[in-house]
């Protein structure tokens, strides 16, 4: 990136905006106090049920995992913290892994539990866990739950992150009542071991891995036990667990009236739960998305630091490091697009029946080109002008394979 360049089209945007009132200083800081966490399991390549790719240089072990988010972090200066997966990344000395992760500036978002696969446990998840017909299933997958806390625990973890496949693959295979109510139930065990300054991120998806109903399989039944629970159990929203076409920003603005949102799981989707890309497929819907949580914090409905940010992608194609500096870009460039929106003259459109006028402010936003500010961002925190351009110069995939291998398996999908 020529600095040249950089500098002029900062310079002209700054201009632009100023002349609408709008401070260029103040979005740029903005933007660097916005931090995203990264999954551990998308470090490595993700399979599909047909196949996995190796993409070579996949991290082997935690430690590795550690050191792919703190160079992201170094390259982009938009992710401060890993979110990890229990039993695929158990720490096996936990202080030696904090210092390592504290060493390269990363701290631990939320840890998520795992009750969807069989990983040598005595009692199989194959039908259900925390909704098992059997209490000794039901009381093993509480237990798991009860030990990812107490790991998240020892790493300086906030939160626990609760997805779950339990659901039925035909009708008459399940009892909804009771499937729910057991779940709710064996929610309630997990709920009592968070600690109060914890919360607890309950996820919903409509269908995957089972295809005729799933326990919480949308938003108001992740509320609904939500409110059971206590104060400390909100909702987590994954862009890929809904239905094509679903109106996301409406669900987010219904949640964050009801102080209900936790946080989300990143990712874009074209028909279901892809894990594809941010902002790839549906870059105006990530814009409406963050218009909404903007306008939801600034009206005080929910408080922006209580919403957890986390990205939940999976790769079989692309160069995971590679693809995690676009989505961070992408979810950038939303927040900023997001931040540029008139609310003042949008309320008014809003207030007066002007539908010309208020999709007129969404698109003057949203039509901006704001990857001057983003780029000034990373550089004013120290980050690569342009970090892809970098990590291929550099070649960093190639020099990751020389030293783990072309044959590397990072644990995850
Ligand atoms: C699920 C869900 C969870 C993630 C797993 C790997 O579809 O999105 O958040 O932990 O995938
Ligand atoms: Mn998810
Ligand atoms: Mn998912």
């Amino acid at each position: 990136m020529n600095t040249d360049f950089h500098a002029r089209s900062f310079s002209l945007l700054s201009e632009q905006l100023g002349a609408k009132g709008i401070k260029a200083a103040e979005l740029v800081s903005q933007i660097s106090a916005f931090q995203i966490a990264v999954p551990s399991w998308a470090l490595g390549a993700g399979g599909t049920r047909f196949g996995r790719f190796s993409i070579g240089g996949e991290p082997r072990n935690l430690e590795e995992k550690l050191e792919d988010i703190g160079l992201l972090s170094k390259l982009t200066k938009r992710t401060d913290a890993v979110s990890l997966h229990i039993p695929w990344d158990i720490p096996q000395d936990a202080q030696a892994v904090k210092q390592k992760a504290a060493s390269l500036g990363i701290s631990f978002d939320a840890m998520n539990s795992n009750t969807f696969q069989d990983y040598g446990q005595p009692l199989s998840y194959k039908m259900g866990s925390l909704s098992n017909s059997d209490s000794a299933v039901r009381a093993q997958a509480v237990e798991h739950n009860l030990q990812v806390i107490e790991i998240g625990k020892s790493l300086g973890s906030k939160g626990l992150t609760v997805w779950l496949a339990d659901g039925s693959n035909f009708p008459g295979q399940a009892h909804f009542r009771k499937a729910l109510q057991w779940t709710t139930e064996s929610l309630k065990e997990i709920y009592a071991g968070i600690p109060h300054d914890w919360k607890l991120l309950l996820e919903y998806k409509p269908y995957e891995p089972n295809f005729y109903h799933t326990v919480i399989p949308d938003w108001g039944t992740s509320a609904l036990i939500c409110r059971q629970l206590g104060d400390r159990a909100k909702v987590l929203v994954d862009l890929g667990h809904h239905l094509p076409n679903t109106n996301i920003e409406q669900i987010v603005a219904t949640l964050m009236h009801q102080n209900l949102l936790a946080g989300f799981h990143f990712n874009d989707s074209k028909y279901g739960d892809d894990d594809l890309s941010t902002g790839s497929v549906k870059p105006y819907q990530l814009f409406l998305i963050f218009c909404e949580l903007i306008g939801g914090a600034a009206e005080g409905v929910q408080a922006w630091d209580s919403i957890s940010w986390m990205i939940d992608a999976s790769h079989n194609t692309k160069d995971p490091l590679e693809d995690l500096i676009q989505v961070l870009e992408a979810i950038s460039q939303a927040f900023a697009k997001a931040l540029l929106v008139d609310r003042e003259k949008l309320t008014q459109c809003q207030n007066e029946g002007d539908v010309v006028g208020a999709q007129e402010v969404l698109q003057e936003a949203f039509l901006t080109d704001v990857r001057p500010l983003v780029r000034e961002a990373r550089i004013q925190s120290g980050g690569e002008a342009a970090p892809l351009d970098f990590y291929r110069r550099e070649k960093i995939r190639e020099k990751l394979i020389a030293q783990r291998g072309k044959d590397s398996h990072a644990s995850g999908l």
